[in-house]
């Protein structure tokens, strides 16, 4: 349980179920609620929780109990978007998503919550740009080189980035039956794992893997399965997307793995511009921007250290 001092708001972080009950005085209090607290980039993001549905609703009213007056939030399922609305609106909450946008009945997001997040589309166009671009730094040809996209479709921002990585492989020109699919469970490295194992195993053929998803943990788990089928690293592209702890502890590895680069953005300017947004909201009325997108910044071996300091990363 962490008590957050983000300026001048407390932030309460919900380890769902064990709420702080911090004083304050005129200060709001602001929870903060993510799906994956052990990802180093939620960890960065802020420190939280809230694993599954039923604990997200009760940590909303938990929050309420406590006097909290607002919630920044990236739920674990964000088809929990009605259930979510109807809760806070039950509390008199504000609230504010980050990185992952609510989902309405009919499947649409729901626009009437302020979000921050990545330019989804872009930052995947640049992880498929940087995957043709180092595919031919090292001269592979397209008749030994297909593509392993492991998709998350029923999250938005998982869709629209490996989109956007897709789109710009077929604008390079990269055949698009050698895009294989590899539909994932969780968003995770064990995900990307299980994902990947049964499609790479189902092409021997291929020699070369250009590796590509939602995020640098589902990547990891990937590359992690091209390790365990003997595919040689250097025969192995992946880039992922969030430049986190996960990136940082492959990057250090004396020995470069399948895992290319990855896409950072900064979590830190996520965690605290989505706080700063609310508690503005929540102390002068001032509502925030619908939609405040981010964007990427490659990161590789060579470059990690520079860009984690360049974009405020712990
Ligand atoms: C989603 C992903 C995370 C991170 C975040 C910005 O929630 O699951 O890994 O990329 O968007």
């Amino acid at each position: 349980m962490k008590i957050l001092h983000a300026i001048a708001a407390w932030v309460l972080a919900a380890a769902v179920g064990v709420l702080c009950a911090c004083s304050s005085s005129d200060r709001p209090k602001i929870g903060f609620l993510v799906k994956m607290p052990e990802q180093g980039w939620f960890i960065n993001e802020q420190k939280a929780a809230a694993e599954d549905g039923e604990r997200v609703l009760s940590a909303i009213d938990n929050l309420a109990a406590q006097g909290a007056q607002g919630f920044v939030i990236c739920a674990p399922d964000v088809r929990l978007g009605p259930a979510i609305l109807a809760r806070a609106n039950a509390s008199g909450l504000k609230f504010v998503t980050v990185d992952d946008q609510l989902q309405g009945p009919d499947g649409k997001v729901i626009q009437s919550v302020p979000h921050l997040g990545m330019s989804s589309t872009k930052i995947g166009i640049q992880v498929g740009s940087t995957l043709i671009q180092e595919m031919k730094r090292r001269g592979w040809t397209a008749v030994e080189t297909a593509a392993l996209r492991v998709s998350d479709n029923e999250l938005p921002t998982a869709r629209a980035r490996t989109d956007g990585a897709t789109s710009a492989l077929r604008e390079a020109g990269f055949d698009p039956s050698r895009i294989y699919d590899a539909p994932q469970r969780t968003t995770d490295t064990e995900g990307g794992f299980n994902a990947a194992t049964p499609v790479l195993s189902t092409h021997p053929e291929i020699s070369h893997w250009l590796v590509f998803a939602i995020n640098d943990e589902t990547v990891l788990g990937a590359v992690r399965a091209t390790e365990q089928l003997r595919i040689p690293a250097q025969n192995v592209i992946g880039v992922g997307i969030n430049g986190a702890a996960e990136a940082y502890a492959e990057f250090s590895k004396s020995t470069p793995t399948g895992f290319y680069g990855s896409m950072a953005v900064s979590s830190t300017l996520h965690g605290r511009q989505s706080a700063i947004n609310l508690y503005r909201w929540i102390k002068n009325g001032a509502v925030p921007p619908a939609v405040s997108e981010t964007a990427g910044t490659l990161m590789t071996r060579e470059n990690w250290r520079q860009v984690r300091t360049q974009l405020g990363l712990d």
